[in-house]
């Protein structure tokens, strides 16, 4: 162990994203086979959240650790998680004080306990190696800075089993992710079921980018991937991009098109040349079927419908596409998102606009129209552009994102003219057209993933290059043993030891 490091090592371990306001505890904690998990009265939400923390400290307890209910004061050694009033943390915020016979983990609602759980979880991964199931005394108060801290998955170019996505939304859950975005249609594949219209899973799901995985989602099965990540406190936010990049949707029904004819599958990969045909009064009804079963599985209060790259309709076409469009997402109850094109057009009050690309342009149109925004800056924030020329997998057409340029830039800083309070969030984005395995998704994801999670989460004042750079060489280790196959990028220290 070098001095240098101990300079830099931050109270409270290695944690990302770090918490807002961290101070020195009472601890060190340590687990035995006594500890318990105890939880206030009987509560579903607050009883899942203990059994996901009973499962995580299993391996380092050695014994599976007890979940029981407790109404008086915690017993000696325990771990207790409760809810109450703290106007401070807000709806995912929570206070974390670790001492030496017990840990308290408090919040206003289980969401905040979940986040907590994770913090926990990382201290006893990537703490001070004191000896397996040990933790350091302190106190912890921590809290969100973006209420949209997304990821978004390209399950429609190279398809992702529910076993795989399930996966993904487990790295989302450790870094304190609340948002899945699931492109789920795009001209080389659909991916999702739709009973009045089963020709575009049914033909549809059999394309995909040429090399890449075909499928599709059956109603149950993306239920379930809902129901997952809800219990990971992420809301499922479904795309189904219009009215360009659609050309599974056109291959699989002759009369969506303009000239009533089918086009092949196509398993290429450029873009803007498809459409809906915004003239005919079927694509309505047909949007409108697809958005309906969609909005019924999805419990979540978005949907994503694409709007980018219609390069193949003129603007007034694809305004008067968009303003068909936007009563019938209002119709189902819920709100429209769009990239970055859709500001472009009158834009209903409440409607999300996510920037990617031309930010100068679409950000000041989504200013002008005072819509919130999400920021994905596709030069910052697409996971799927290389690391460097050497990268094996991915594109560089909005540049090379190395580690260090994917976590030092400010989602409040993207564009001068839209303000703060309109600024949801931030969402990484993984378009899957050279990325076919979990192994390479790892590969494009991690180290930058952790990233992002720090930006959406932490105050920027506690943000430095410098001393992050230290941390993820800590989660680095962690990711060694889970066999994540992360990109070990030059700037980081992967090799030195706590
Ligand atoms: C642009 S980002 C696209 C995607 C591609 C991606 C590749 C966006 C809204 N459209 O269709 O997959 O670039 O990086």
């Amino acid at each position: 162990m070098n001095s240098n490091y101990l300079q830099r090592q931050p109270l409270a371990g290695n944690l990302i994203p770090k918490p807002v306001r961290v101070e020195k505890g009472k601890g060190p904690f340590s687990l035995t086979p006594k500890t318990e998990i105890v939880i206030p009265a009987e509560s579903p939400a607050i009883g899942e959240i203990g059994a996901q923390l009973a499962a995580i400290l299993a391996p380092l307890g050695g014994t599976p650790l007890k979940v029981s209910v407790c109404s008086g004061p915690p017993p000696e050694g325990s771990i207790c998680l409760n809810t109450g009033s703290y106007p401070q943390l807000g709806a995912e915020g929570y206070r974390l004080e670790v001492g030496p016979n017990l840990v308290s983990l408090s919040a206003n609602e289980p969401g905040g306990l979940f986040y907590g759980v994770q913090t926990i979880k990382q201290l006893f991964s990537s703490g001070p190696k004191g000896g397996p199931g040990l933790i350091e005394g302190v106190i912890i108060e921590d809290f969100p800075r973006f209420s949209w801290r997304g990821a978004m998955l390209d399950v429609a170019r190279n398809f992702f089993s529910v076993q795989d996505v399930k996966g993904f939304i487990r790295y989302l859950a450790a870094y304190k992710f609340n948002r899945l975005h699931l492109h789920l249609s795009n001209d080389q594949g659909w991916r999702i079921m739709i009973n009045s219209w089963p020709n575009l899973a049914l033909h549809g799901g059999s394309g995909a980018v040429s090399g890449g995985r075909s499928g599709y989602y059956s109603q149950e099965e993306y239920s379930e991937i809902v129901a997952y990540a809800q219990s990971k406190q992420i809301i499922v936010v479904p795309e189904i991009d219009l009215p360009g990049h659609t050309t599974a949707a056109l291959a699989s029904y002759p009369e969506l098109n303009r000239k009533g004819i089918a086009p092949p599958l196509y398993s290429g990969t450029e873009v803007g040349f498809s459409s809906l045909a915004p003239e005919k009064d079927l694509t309505y009804r047909f949007v409108s079927d697809v958005l309906e079963e969609l909005a019924a599985l999805t419990p979540g209060p978005y949907l994503h419908v694409g709007g980018d790259e219609a390069l193949s309709t003129t603007p007034e076409e694809y305004e008067i596409f968009m303003s068909q469009l936007q009563p019938i997402v209002a119709r189902l109850g819920k709100t429209m998102i769009g990239w970055g094109e859709i500001a472009h057009t009158p834009l209903q009050a409440g409607t999300i606009v996510q920037i990617w690309r031309r930010e100068e342009i679409d950000a000041k149109k989504a200013a002008a129209q005072g819509v919130q925004v999400i920021m994905s800056p596709a030069y910052r924030a697409y996971m799927d552009m290389k690391y460097n020329e050497s990268t094996k997998l991915g594109l560089s057409w909005a540049g090379l994102i190395k580690v260090e340029d994917a976590y030092n830039w400010d989602p409040a800083e993207v564009h001068a003219l839209v303000p703060q309070n309109k600024i949801l969030g931030v969402e990484a984005v993984l378009w899957t057209e050279t990325i076919r395995t979990m192994a390479d998704l790892e590969n494009m994801v991690f180290p930058r993933l952790a990233g992002y999670a720090e930006i959406g989460w932490s105050p920027r004042k506690n943000r430095s290059w410098e001393e992050y750079r230290y941390r993820l060489a800590a989660h680095g280790r962690s990711w060694e043993k889970e066999n994540i196959n992360f990109y070990r990028c030059p700037e980081v220290p992967w090799g030195e030891q706590v």
